[in-house]
């Protein structure tokens, strides 16, 4: 049967039609975009303000309409974010919990309201490990390690001197307060002259970790050798002290910090800061693709821990312009 040109033009735009109504109704069907709700600790520092546009940018690439909650650092405003995030039926909880201990009730409420909750840079203790479904973050106490690791090393250059560290700690109860304490104990306990002489909460903020070094500078002055700052945040509020009370922060005392900042790379190319332990907050995009995943029903493994580094002040010039946060 000859086609003539105007039946197969009128067929092509036929099958067309068909093909991109298909593709809109097949659209009309394709998932709904995945709804997340996230309850963030606050916005205390460079890295958790880094770690939050992390997580806004990666689900706005992804398409993930992204519920979020500052917390304010207060666990009962985190405990209400997820209280209505369960009311709204959003699709998988995700948060960083400010404190380890008194979320088993909450997460109770998630579980029978079969939301799928995913813990991120912090971890919680909880009774029954099947309220979370998984926790992507750094392991704290290898990261207190490090920073111990780092003045062990340091120590080596003067072997007799005895080394006083004063210690400022992140948020009470915090899983990296806790596991930074514990990691850096367990680390310089190989070498009795390091001994830290006083430690103290500086909440992971510039402003505390200055109030809180300026007491240890009064009550203590020049027997301060070491400060190890439990992020980079506390340590640079703490150099301003240090310079107020005269004395030189990277050469008088030593300065010891976790994050890996910008600021603490200005710090350390500055001359007044050592080291710093890198915590990576860039967890936006694995948080992403690992709650599709658990809204799946695939298995994920139970620990996702990032991969980080350590930078003395001799890299840091180099390094500063490959830094993201
Ligand atoms: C660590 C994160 C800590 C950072 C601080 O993963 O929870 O909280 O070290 C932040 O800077 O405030
Ligand atoms: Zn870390």
């Amino acid at each position: 049967m000859k086609l003539t040109r105007r039946t197969v033009l009128g067929r092509a735009l036929a099958l067309g039609f068909a093909v991109c109504s298909m593709a809109g109704s097949s659209a009309a069907f394709a998932a709904k975009p995945l709804v997340m709700g996230f309850s963030q600790v606050g916005a205390e520092s460079e890295w958790r303000t880094a770690n939050t546009a992390s997580i806004k940018d990666a689900a706005k690439k992804d398409g993930v309409t992204l519920k979020f909650a500052d917390a304010q650092q207060k666990q009962e405003n985190q405990v209400k974010a997820i209280r209505s995030f369960i009311a709204q039926k959003v699709d998988v909880i995700a948060f960083s919990p400010v404190v380890e201990s008194g979320w088993d009730t909450v997460l109770q409420e998630a579980k029978a309201a079969k939301i799928p909750v995913i813990l991120t840079d912090r971890a919680v203790n909880v009774t029954d490990k099947s309220l979370y479904v998984t926790f992507i973050g750094s392991d704290f106490v290898e990261e207190g390690h490090r920073a111990g690791r780092w003045l062990l090393e340091r120590a080596k250059k003067t072997p007799d001197a005895t080394l006083n560290i004063v210690e400022l700690q992140g948020t009470v109860g915090s899983a990296p307060a806790i596991d930074r304490k514990a990691g850096f104990e367990q680390e310089i306990a190989s070498n009795p002259k390091l001994k830290i002489i006083r430690s103290q909460t500086g909440d992971f903020t510039r402003a505390k970790g200055k109030e809180v070094m300026e007491a240890f500078l009064k009550a203590e002055g020049k027997k301060i050798n070491v400060l190890y700052a439990h992020n980079d945040d506390m340590a640079i509020g703490a150099i301003q002290a240090i310079e107020e009370a005269g004395l030189k922060p990277g050469t008088d005392i030593i300065v010891v910090s976790i994050d890996g900042v910008k600021g603490a790379f200005e710090a350390m190319i500055a001359g007044k800061l050592n080291v710093t332990v890198e915590c990576s907050p860039l967890l936006g995009p694995q948080l992403m693709q690992i709650a599709r995943d658990v809204v799946a029903g695939k298995p994920v493994p139970k620990r996702i821990t990032t991969e980080e580094g350590v930078f003395p002040a001799e890299v840091a010039a180099k390094e500063f312009p490959n830094r993201k946060y």
